[in-house]
């Protein structure tokens, strides 16, 4: 692969890995982003990395009779059917202790928030202790989907396992399944996959990329500019998303680079439902597009896909108060190679900076974690989040919004510092609405 085939920058998202291990999704395979996100939590030793090598049927962690084998979340993207495409996660014990401990106990709790579901293995011969009822509850606060298995099944009398079952279903609401099993025997493994799938069904339908605001027959114009930190020989991951959601949706989509977009729309029949641009291509495009028609952004629609779209919007406004000298944090959810004139390094600054008229100070930020102490911050401008699952983002947006903190993305902050975030925001009333309040 030449140098060039590898860079990692997109425009206004980046693909590339959010997690240490587990790799990078190929071309042909569905983004991590995308996938169900299912985490084993537990004490030491109660058999974790055992429930996942019986889950996905190998060798994926080491497993020993030594309490705290697992010292780092391990993660394994695999298709459960039905379920489809997940990532199983591996955790150090939560009963894990001293300095070392509290490090990974803190990197396993780290996890629940990309957790959509999770399996909270007991040591059945050992019981049920304050440590399950501690994560348990930790877990059903966060109205995380639960499951409970009850590993090592196979050294109990089945009475004995029954007695620990009924016991805990006493103290949870019944909804929890309570799996006896056995990850040596493999004896309750397809029972406990059943439980995960039956608890996977979303309750809540995630938030459409396009469905909501396409129909059957609609044409969409992509504006994809192909520039030198365009990937070689391939889009990014938000121009393929919107593609697959617009044939989903059986919409047509047509997808140019901004010079072509004069052309494109003289040789519409009708004027298209929507152009979806680059954030970088915003003020050609802008220019470009006639006023009737409706203009959003890819960062756009994914902030609204991956995270809140209103508080973002909120984010926004809060860029009117910074003041030369104030301390922005620009957090990237992903690693990736930078070039000389990268979005997050080097563009937004230096917008931002000629919107204050003066110098800002600057803390960059990228990967899994958000720095301890997010108040020293005026405003957070974070990345479009392709890599991140939405809970993961929901969860990133909250952190710093309850450390009082405004936060933006790039799209939303770009769109608003090139004045144009009215426009791209029209097919989002309630975000509209909150940039005019
Ligand atoms: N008898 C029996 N032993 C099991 C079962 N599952 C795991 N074990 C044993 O329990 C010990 C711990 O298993 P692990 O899978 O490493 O446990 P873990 O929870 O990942 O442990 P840490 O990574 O140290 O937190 C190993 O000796 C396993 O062989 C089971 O179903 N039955
Ligand atoms: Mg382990």
């Amino acid at each position: 692969m030449s140098k060039q085939a590898n860079h990692q920058l997109p425009n206004d998202a980046h693909p590339g890995h959010s997690e240490p291990t587990g790799g990078v999704a190929g071309l042909n395979e569905t983004p991590r982003g995308e996938r169900l996100h299912i985490a084993v939590f537990g004490r030491r030793n109660a058999g974790k990395s055992s429930l996942i090598n019986a889950i996905a049927n190998q060798e994926v962690a080491i497993i020993s009779p030594t309490p705290g084998t697992t010292t780092d979340p391990v993660y394994k993207t695999m298709e459960i059917l039905p379920i489809g495409p997940v990532v199983l996660i591996d955790t150090a014990g939560l009963d894990d202790e001293g300095i070392l401990g509290s490090e990974r106990v803190r990197r396993s709790l780290h996890v629940l928030d990309k957790t959509d579901l999770a399996l909270l293995a007991v040591d059945a011969p050992e019981g049920w202790g304050s440590r399950e009822d501690e994560i348990a509850s930790l877990l059903t606060e966060r109205q995380l989907p639960l499951v409970v298995a009850l590993n090592k099944a196979d050294t109990l009398d089945p009475d004995v396992t029954a007695r620990i079952r009924a016991a805990v279903q006493n103290r949870f609401p019944p909804a929890i399944p309570v799996i006896p099993v056995s990850a040596r025997t493999k004896a309750g493994i397809e029972a406990l996959k059943s439980a995960l799938i039956q608890a996977a069904s979303p309750e809540e339908e995630e938030p459409s990329l396009l469905g909501d605001l396409v129909q059957a027959g609609d044409t969409v114009i992509l504006v994809a500019p192909i520039d030198r930190s365009a990937p070689k020989g391939r889009l990014i991951l938000p121009q393929v998303q919107a593609i697959r959601d617009l044939l989903d949706h059986h919409a047509q989509a047509l997808t140019i680079q901004s010079e072509e977009l004069p052309m494109a729309l003289a040789s519409l029949r009708n004027p298209p439902k929507l152009i979806i641009t680059d954030s970088q291509a915003f003020q050609t495009v802008n220019a470009l597009t006639p006023e009737e028609i409706t203009l959003t952004s890819f960062s756009i629609l994914f902030a609204r896909y991956k995270g809140d779209l209103c508080e973002l919007a909120a984010g926004a406004k809060a860029i009117e108060r910074l003041r030369p000298g104030d301390r922005v944090l620009i957090a990237e959810a992903c690693t990736h190679h930078r070039t000389d004139d990268d979005i997050g390094k080097v563009k937004i600054p230096a917008w931002l900076e000629r919107k204050v008229e003066g110098k800002l100070s600057y803390t960059w930020v990228s990967g899994g974690t958000l720095p301890a102490d997010l108040s020293e911050f005026q405003l957070v401008v974070h990345c479009g989040a392709c890599m991140l699952n939405r809970r993961q983002m929901l969860a990133r947006l909250h952190r710093i919004t309850s450390a009082g903190v405004p936060v933006v993305n790039y799209g939303v902050s770009i769109a608003y510092l090139h004045g144009i975030l009215p426009r791209t925001l029209s097919p989002f009333p309630d975000a509209l609405r909150v940039i005019r309040s």
